[in-house]
């Protein structure tokens, strides 16, 4: 059986406003659009992924916190709704999700092995986090493939942003060696923004675009630092800032997200795709991506 390998890597955010602007038909709530900047990179980055081939979407978000150890979906079918806690007058989602419990097995046995806690999530009636919902169906709104969701282990709760990093970075290293075991080429997705101030006061209107805007400079100023850096093909020198950023932004890094991604794609040193950078209710969200083939790879923006 050939190596398995990670075929491509993307920075997902998940703010649920995109999926509501898009008006799919799985959403009840319907909208007049709005975060074009945002959703434009999206369609782009979801057509590259139909023309490269994969067996399955590996997903790390923010939404699905556990408090001991890393869990991963493990039965073969999710379906049910999800409505966001905050925002359930945009997002009320009926999804019907296939996961690959092979890899996810795989994954979960080989960090294990790497010492870290983990367990499967075998209830049927769990219910699927809005974070996987939307990066998965802004990357593909088809659902023509398995997915694997990995919770988020609040590490930095329990520690601080240094030992979410450390521990974030061993996932990634075990997941890697389980992708190569499996055979199958997957995609990796880390789900989350960038800075993450929120606004304080809803628009009547939540598409109401001349309400929407970045609410503080600082914030800003590290989203850029960070894009600039990818653009650099700097990963390594950013996961070592990665903590700073965090405490500086209440960044949704806080995670280890990108820290679990980066690992298992062995810190990039080439350059990120950039697809589009826009603020939703305030907070910082990027779309980019990390081709490690250099005959597909492109300069987007
Ligand atoms: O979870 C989110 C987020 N990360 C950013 C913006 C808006 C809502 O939800
Ligand atoms: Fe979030």
């Amino acid at each position: 059986m050939p190596k398995g390998e990670i075929v491509l890597g993307c920075l997902a955010p998940h703010p649920p406003h995109v999926v509501y602007a898009e008006n799919p038909e799985q959403n009840e709530p319907t909208s007049e659009g709005g975060w074009e900047t945002l959703r434009w990179g999206y369609n782009r980055l979801a057509r590259k992924l139909k023309s490269i081939e994969y067996d399955a979407l590996v997903i790390f978000t923010p939404h699905w916190q556990t408090y001991i150890g890393t869990h991963f979906l493990g039965l073969p079918e999710f379906k049910s709704k999800s409505v966001d806690p905050v925002f359930p007058n945009i997002f009320r989602y009926n999804y019907d999700i296939k996961v690959d419990v092979d890899l996810a097995e795989k994954m979960r046995e080989k960090a294990s092995e790497h010492g870290i806690i983990t367990k499967m999530m075998r209830n049927q009636d769990f219910r699927v986090d809005y974070g996987t919902i939307t990066s998965c169906h802004m990357l593909n709104p088809d659902w023509d493939k398995p997915i694997v969701t990995i919770s988020s282990n609040r590490n930095a709760h329990y520690y601080s942003a240094e030992v979410m990093n450390e521990q974030a970075a061993a996932l990634g290293r075990a997941c890697v060696e389980a992708i190569e075991e499996s055979g199958k080429k997957v995609v990796l997705i880390s789900s989350h923004s960038l800075s993450h101030r929120h606004f304080v006061s809803e628009s009547p209107l939540p598409e109401d675009m001349s309400r929407e805007h970045i609410y503080n400079h600082s914030q800003y100023v590290w989203d850029m630092k960070l894009v600039d850096l990818m653009r650099e093909g700097k990963m390594k020198q950013l996961i070592d800032i990665l903590p700073e950023f965090t405490e500086q932004t209440i960044g949704e890094t806080e995670a280890g997200g990108l820290t679990w991604m980066m690992s298992a794609m062995g810190y990039p040193e080439y350059s990120a795709e950039i697809y589009g950078y826009q603020s939703v209710i305030g907070t910082g969200n990027l779309v980019a991506a990390w081709d490690p083939s250099s005959v597909t790879r492109e300069i987007v923006l």
